[in-house]
Formats: C-alpha cells, sequence, structure tokens
C-alpha cells in the first residue's frame, strides 16, 4: 500500500524506472514545437521532455541538443521523424550527442534500434498497431508508445482505447499511452487499460514554455471537441489538425482527384506556417481532438502535476465506486 497518500511515488512504475524520472508522463514530439526550451520545461518538471527533430536541418538540430543541455540536467529524449528526409542526420546526431532516450514514429524504427540500442540508448518508437509493437518488441524496443488516431499530426487507424488494451497484452515491455490524453482522466484510464506512462502532446502545445506562435495557442484554446478533422488520406499520411481554410481546401482537392504529387506539394511548408509564423488560416494547425479541454496556457510543471495529482485522486475516488 502507498503510505504517502496524495502523493504519488510511482515506486514500481517500469517507464519512471527505465527513463529515471519524476512522472510517467512524456512530451509530445511536435515538429517545430517541441524544442530545447519546451523539452527542458518538461524534463526539469519531472516528466520526459523531447525534441522533435521533425525535418530540421542538422546545423539546427544540433544546435537545439547543445541548448537543451544546457537547459536541463535532466533526461531528455530526441524524435527522429522517419518520413523525413533528415532522419539518418538526426540519427548520426543522437549518436554523437550520447542522447539517452530516442523515440521514433510515423515509420518503421529497425535501423534506430540496431544502431543506438547496443550504445546503451533507451529507444522507444511510436507504434500504431499491435503487428507492429511486437515487431519492435522482438528488435530491441525498450519501450513502446502507443498512439491512437484521437492524437494531432500524422495518425494510424486504431484508437487510443483499442490500440492500448491490446498492444498491453501482447507485448512484455513497458506501453505509454498517447492521443486524446490531456488531464488526470486520460492517464488514469490509460492506466485502466495497462499503460504505465502517458504521451501529452495538445496540452503543451500551450505551455508557457512552448514557443509556438500566439495564434496557434488560440486556435487550440478554442477548439472544442469536433474542432479537429483528418486529412491526407488519399497521400497514405493522414493527419489531424484543427479545421480551417488550409483543411478545407486540401480535403476539396483530394475529394476532386487532385494528384498525390499535387496535394503533397499544397500540404509543403504549412506545419512552419502555422507555428512560426502564424498563419493558423492558411497553415497546419496540428492538434488532437482532445483540443476541447485545453482551456489555459499554463507552466509545464503546473500541467504535469495537476495531471498527475488529478488521476491519483480521481484512483481514489473510482475504487470507491466499487464499495
Ligand atoms: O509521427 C507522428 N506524428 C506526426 S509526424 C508529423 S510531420 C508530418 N507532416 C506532414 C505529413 C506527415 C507528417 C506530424 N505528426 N506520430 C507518430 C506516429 N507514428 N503516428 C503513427 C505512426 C506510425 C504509423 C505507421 C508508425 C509506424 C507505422 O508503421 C507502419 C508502416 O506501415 O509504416
Amino acid at each position: 500500500m502507498n503510505l504517502n497518500r496524495g502523493v504519488a511515488m510511482f515506486s514500481s512504475n517500469r517507464v519512471v524506472q527505465l527513463l529515471n524520472i519524476k512522472y510517467p508522463v512524456v512530451q509530445g514530439a511536435m515538429a517545430w514545437v517541441a524544442d530545447a526550451d519546451l523539452a527542458a520545461a518538461v524534463s526539469n518538471a519531472g516528466g520526459l521532455g523531447i525534441v522533435a527533430a521533425g525535418n530540421m536541418p542538422a546545423e539546427m538540430l544540433d544546435a537545439e541538443l547543445i541548448k537543451i543541455r544546457r537547459l536541463t540536467d535532466k533526461p531528455f529524449g530526441l524524435n527522429i521523424m522517419l518520413l523525413s528526409p533528415t532522419w539518418e542526420d538526426a540519427l548520426d546526431l543522437a549518436e554523437r550527442h550520447k542522447i539517452p532516450v530516442v523515440t521514433t514514429g510515423a515509420g518503421l524504427p529497425g535501423k534506430v534500434i540496431e544502431r543506438l540500442s547496443p550504445l546503451g540508448t533507451t529507444v522507444i518508437p511510436v507504434i500504431a498497431s499491435v503487428a507492429h509493437a511486437e515487431r519492435v518488441a522482438k528488435q530491441g524496443a525498450a519501450a513502446v508508445i502507443a498512439e491512437g488516431m484521437e492524437a494531432g499530426g500524422h495518425i494510424g487507424e486504431i484508437t487510443t482505447m483499442a490500440l492500448t488494451s491490446q498492444v498491453s497484452r501482447a507485448i512484455e515491455i513497458p506501453v505509454i499511452s498517447a492521443g486524446g490524453i490531456a488531464d488526470g482522466r486520460g492517464m488514469l484510464a490509460a492506466f485502466a487499460l495497462g499503460a504505465e506512462a502517458v504521451q501529452i502532446g495538445t496540452r503543451f502545445v500551450c505551455a508557457t514554455e512552448s514557443n509556438v506562435h500566439v495564434n496557434f495557442k488560440k486556435k487550440i484554446l478554442a477548439a472544442n471537441d469536433r474542432g479537429t478533422v483528418v486529412t491526407g488520406r488519399a497521400l497514405g499520411h493522414p493527419v489531424r489538425s484543427i479545421k480551417n481554410k488550409f483543411t478545407q481546401a486540401f480535403a476539396d482537392m483530394e475529394a476532386a482527384g487532385v494528384p498525390i504529387a499535387d496535394l503533397d506539394k499544397f500540404g509543403s511548408g504549412k506545419l512552419r506556417a502555422a507555428v512560426v509564423d502564424g498563419d493558423v488560416e492558411n497553415g497546419s494547425v496540428m492538434s488532437g481532438q482532445i483540443a476541447g479541454l485545453v482551456k489555459a496556457i499554463q507552466p509545464a510543471k503546473e500541467i504535469i502535476e495537476e495531471i498527475v495529482s488529478e488521476a491519483e485522486s480521481l484512483s481514489r475516488a473510482i475504487a470507491r465506486r466499487f464499495d
């Protein structure tokens, strides 16, 4: 029994142990959003901050990795987005900077695991199906992030609820649940489904330490439960973002059968336009379906502590429902 009522210890939580962190909260690796400032704030608050390599040129990523070492002495991660033309540069930098934790997304991470695991790097792939989870577990992944289609950005087809349950039963390594989680209720639900940690993206976009354009934060704060839409299914890369002029135009082009190469060209640079330039009408405002409950800009530490204490007290309240 946990004798420290009201102070979650996570003393037998495998993700907390594996990552050497205080709280089982991982920050989502959002391209252009998850920079050294945001990741360091999350790591300093006791979670795992992650720098997203995204499509960053090698010199820019190198600078972010130098910067985060200056901003925190806590563990942090680097995310390698496998659809990116620069993913191998990010892999080189992960090795050169001896990054403790590497997550991967949007593809099959065999080469990343092969190269980094022998160096002692904790490699944690994002997976979107049971088959993929089983495969990376065999290849030597330390844990997986089971990301459901409620998430923002590039998504799979299965919901977080169905994916987390089935992946947790299929593999022995720890599962981190992602997609549609932004509060203590979501965290507790993920734990009930077999996860030992959660990855949170959308709520951290609105962290005080997040450098996204203020227009981007305002879009998330204003969104409700029906505020996002998925485009890009025709491309084979479905992406969830907040409904705006861009998503309408993209959907119209897809419906009209515009060739894939033209769709790709139309979509290119649109995330940067929204995040960096603040063009939230013609840019891609990637966000999860849980945007509707993100209602404030708060420091990362406050976000994490609120989520953890809400999950803990709710776990006691729920136990009483069975009395
Ligand atoms: O990667 C993400 N989310 C992202 S990446 C991104 S940048 C981007 N911009 C424009 C177009 C496309 C991407 C924005 N958001 N999440 C992790 C994730 N990985 N979600 C789903 C998957 C996934 C899907 C299939 C991982 C592996 C996978 O393997 C199976 C296969 O067939 O490749």
